[in-house]
């Protein structure tokens, strides 16, 4: 199963066959007071900084959230977006509840993006598909829907069978959907881990798609938060988490380590690189 990603000047192939391609959270201004006031203030220079480094960290695609209160997201997505492409090769995942904004960002952006997010709410699905169809763009699918995230794997799965559905009665293919199976905090709920690990392991087995998840979401609220989700990565990509979305300088070393763990690494030349790199820095 491979999905493909584009910006202008570069294709990522998303693949379980292949490493784990990292997507950036950086450029987002949840809890992240520094961000928001640069952004409310229309000053970009900040956020391609933050894209700059995040590429410099090995950053495969950046995802890119504007979404804060007093942002008029319909109006700032489109020129963040084109800020970032002026900046980094990389590229993007547009990331908006609100479709209008992804609408606006779909029209300025280069290649064939990542759209985060659909979910299994029908005017979700009304709203985003067609456009996903029309710009043809890789979309996320949440495993949620009206009634919010079912702590049942069952029904998790059940949501994502249906987006793909969908997806597809639309003539969307299907590998052009990847699957995000929500971790919630173990700080709220200790089962929490379980619950996502089955799912992701049940979403590969019966539908074999590439699977993103926000993987800090895990140690939100708790102490030592880069350990929490350090350990809890391997757990996720070795049940088919191709795509996570992460803090890529903090937990690049540890992708590359379990990368190679997973055969997905040939001779360690990538592993090897990694270790040369940081020691140069
Ligand atoms: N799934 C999908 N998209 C998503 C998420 C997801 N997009 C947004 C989010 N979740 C992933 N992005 C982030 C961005 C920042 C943080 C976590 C996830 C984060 N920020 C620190 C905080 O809030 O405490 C502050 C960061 C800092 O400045 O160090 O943790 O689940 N499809």
């Amino acid at each position: 199963m491979e999905t493909k990603v584009s910006s202008m000047k570069k294709e990522v192939i998303i693949s379980a066959d292949r490493p784990t391609v990292l997507i950036g959270e950086r450029i987002n201004p949840t809890g992240k007071k520094k961000l928001a006031a640069a952004l409310k203030a229309g000053d970009l220079d900040f956020v391609c900084q933050q894209a700059l480094n995040q590429v410099k960290a090995g950053a495969d695609i950046l995802d890119v959230n504007v979404g804060a209160s007093d942002i008029d997201e319909v109006a700032l997505l489109p020129q963040v977006v084109q800020a970032v492409m002026n900046t980094v090769d990389v590229p993007l995942c547009l990331d908006s509840a609100n479709p209008k904004a992804l609408e606006s960002a779909l029209k300025v952006y280069q290649g064939k993006p990542l759209i985060n997010s659909v979910n299994g709410e029908t005017p979700s699905m009304e709203q985003v598909l067609p456009l996903v169809k029309e710009y043809g763009a890789i979309v996320i699918g949440l495993t949620m829907d009206d009634e919010g995230i079912p702590n049942d794997p069952a029904r998790r799965l059940a949501i994502a069978h249906k987006i793909v559905a969908r997806a597809e009665a639309l003539g969307i293919p299907r590998q052009d959907v990847i699957i995000d199976c929500l971790t919630l905090s173990l700080g709220a709920d200790s089962k929490a881990g379980l619950v996502v690990i089955e799912t992701i392991r049940r979403v590969k087995a019966e539908l074999g798609l590439n699977q993103t998840l926000g993987a800090s979401n895990i140690s939100f609220g708790m102490p030592d938060r880069d350990l929490l989700t350090s350990y809890f990565l391997p757990i996720a990509i070795a049940a088919g988490v191709t795509c996570p979305i992460v803090d890529v300088a903090m937990m690049r070393p540890a992708v590359l380590a379990i990368d190679l763990a997973l055969g997905r690494d040939d001779y360690a030349r990538r592993y090897i690189r990694g270790y040369r790199e940081r020691q140069k820095a």
